[in-house]
C-alpha cells in the first residue's frame, strides 16, 4: 500500500496547534512541513478571537502557545496604522500568516559592519501585501522586515510562530543601518493580560 505524505487536515486553531506539536516533537525543523501546516489553516475569527487583545498605541504580541519550549505560537493584533520597527528575528524562524485586514511586509538587507559604521541608509529589497491566508517565512540570513497595518480605520491581525522562542531581538534605523537590542514582551499570555511590573520583579 502507498503511504500518503500528504498535509494532515487542520480545520481548527486547536488542529493546528496539535499538528505543530507533532511536528517538532522532532529536533530538527523542517521549514516547509510547518510552513503547509500554517497554509492548510483558513483563518476563523471563532477560533482566535479570545486571544485578540489590542492596544491603542502599540501592536501587540499575544502568546496562543509555548510550544513545550521548543516554539512560540502567537496572534499578532494591529491597530489602524501600527507599524512595527525594522527588526531582526535572533536566531530563529519566523512564519508569519495573514488573519485578517490590510498588512504589508518591508524586506531589507542585513546591513554590514561598513554600512553602519558609515551610518549608510538601508537598502529595501521587496514590499509585499499580505495574501488572506498567507503565510511568509523570513530568517536573519534572508534580512529583516518591518510590518504595518495599511488601514488608517480597520484593526489587522497575524498568526507568528517562532522557533525557537526568542526574548529579544535587534531593531534598526532605517537611515543609518544602527541597530539597538530590544526585549520582546507579551500583552497577553493564553487570553490573560500579563502584568509586565510582576513579571520583571519574578525575573528579577
Ligand atoms: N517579529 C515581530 C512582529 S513582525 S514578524 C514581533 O515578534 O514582535
Ligand atoms: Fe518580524
Amino acid at each position: 500500500m502507498e503511504v500518503s505524505m500528504t498535509t494532515p487536515q487542520v480545520f481548527t486553531l486547536d488542529d493546528l496547534v496539535r499538528e505543530l506539536h507533532r511536528v517538532f516533537e522532532d529536533d530538527d525543523v523542517n521549514v516547509e512541513e510547518v510552513h503547509d501546516l500554517m497554509s492548510g489553516y483558513k483563518s476563523n475569527p471563532a477560533d482566535w478571537k479570545k486571544f485578540a487583545k489590542f492596544d491603542r498605541y502599540k501592536y501587540t504580541r499575544n502568546l496562543i502557545d509555548a510550544g513545550n519550549g521548543k516554539f512560540n505560537l502567537m496572534l499578532v493584533c494591529w491597530g489602524p496604522s501600527h507599524t512595527s520597527t525594522i527588526h531582526d528575528h535572533a536566531d530563529s524562524h519566523c512564519f508569519m500568516k495573514h488573519m485578517k485586514g490590510s498588512l504589508q511586509e518591508l524586506r531589507y538587507e542585513m546591513p554590514d559592519d561598513q554600512q553602519m559604521q558609515e551610518c549608510s541608509e538601508m537598502k529595501e529589497t521587496a514590499r509585499t501585501l499580505l495574501k488572506p491566508n498567507g503565510v511568509y517565512y523570513i530568517n536573519n540570513s534572508i534580512g529583516l522586515h518591518q510590518v504595518e497595518n495599511t488601514s488608517h480605520s480597520d484593526e489587522a491581525v497575524s498568526l507568528h510562530l517562532y522557533c525557537p522562542p526568542f526574548s529579544e531581538c535587534c531593531v534598526f534605523d532605517q537611515r543609518t543601518s544602527h541597530k539597538m537590542k530590544c526585549p520582546v514582551t507579551f500583552w497577553t499570555k493564553y487570553g490573560k493580560k500579563v502584568d509586565l511590573k510582576k513579571s520583571k520583579a519574578e525575573a528579577q
